[in-house]
């Protein structure tokens, strides 16, 4: 998959995806990342790339010229049509399966907003998927597009050094996570569940099972469904 994502900070923005699971995801090449600066294709001495709303108020406005020259020069520099993503508070909410949507594809474009928010013709012009990580006001899309592209990363094949771990976690099988241990088995009084240390892998099964279902009654009911309620009913 290849990942373009246009900001105008692509200095708070390449750390992130130099490391960690994202940048050995990488340098496997299992994902190629480019930052590119809105900033580069603004005109004049000033380089502006925002502007003040027209009709007034407060605040400034993303301008079209720089972003649409930039998405522009961009998708022109590889042939694979790009799914573009617009990261903006008024999106559809970003959740698990449309990490899975988006890792489906093979190539994203993210576009990272700043300032109040995009002249309209942006939306209009570009046509692209408007993204929200959650309700809540960010100052900038960028840290939304650090989570869009950790979440879409981790479940490309060969990202994570276990092939199998991604099916496992919280929200995969629409569950929370059950409890984890590792050693010591005592830890300040508090015992690891004597099941984990029976090596009986179905009783642990079990037991897993049950604690994940537990977990997301007591923490997220709004998660479950009804036939993940048990024998009980
Ligand atoms: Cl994608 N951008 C901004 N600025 N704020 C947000 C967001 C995005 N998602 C939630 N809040």
């Amino acid at each position: 998959m290849r990942i373009d994502v246009l900001t105008l900070f692509p200095e708070v923005m390449t750390p992130f995806f130099t490391s960690s699971i994202v940048g050995r995801a990488q340098t496997a090449g299992v994902v190629e990342i480019r930052c590119t600066n809105i900033r580069d294709f603004a005109k004049g001495v000033h380089q502006k790339v925002d502007d003040r709303p027209f009709g007034g108020g407060p605040g400034m406005v993303m301008m079209c010229g720089p972003l649409f020259d930039a998405v522009e020069a961009v998708e022109a520099s590889d042939s694979r049509p790009a799914t573009r993503i617009l990261l903006t508070p008024q999106g559809e909410r970003f959740t698990q399966s449309l990490a899975h949507e988006l890792a489906g594809q093979s190539r994203l474009l993210v576009i990272c907003g700043h300032y109040e928010g995009f002249d309209e013709r942006i939306r209009l012009g570009l046509k692209p998927r408007e993204i929200s990580i959650g309700d809540y006001v960010l100052s900038g899309g960028e840290v939304a597009g650090m989570v869009v592209v950790d979440a879409v990363v981790r479940l490309l094949p060969g990202a994570l050094g276990d092939e199998a771990s991604p099916l496992e976690e919280s929200f995969s099988d629409g569950l929370l996570e059950y409890p984890q241990y590792t050693r010591p088995r005592e830890f300040r009084g508090l015992q690891v569940p004597e099941v984990l240390l029976s090596g009986n892998h179905a009783q642990i099964e079990q037991w897993r099972q049950a604690e994940a279902i537990r977990r997301t009654q007591e923490r997220r009911p709004d998660l479950m469904k009804p036939e993940d309620s048990g024998p009980a009913r």
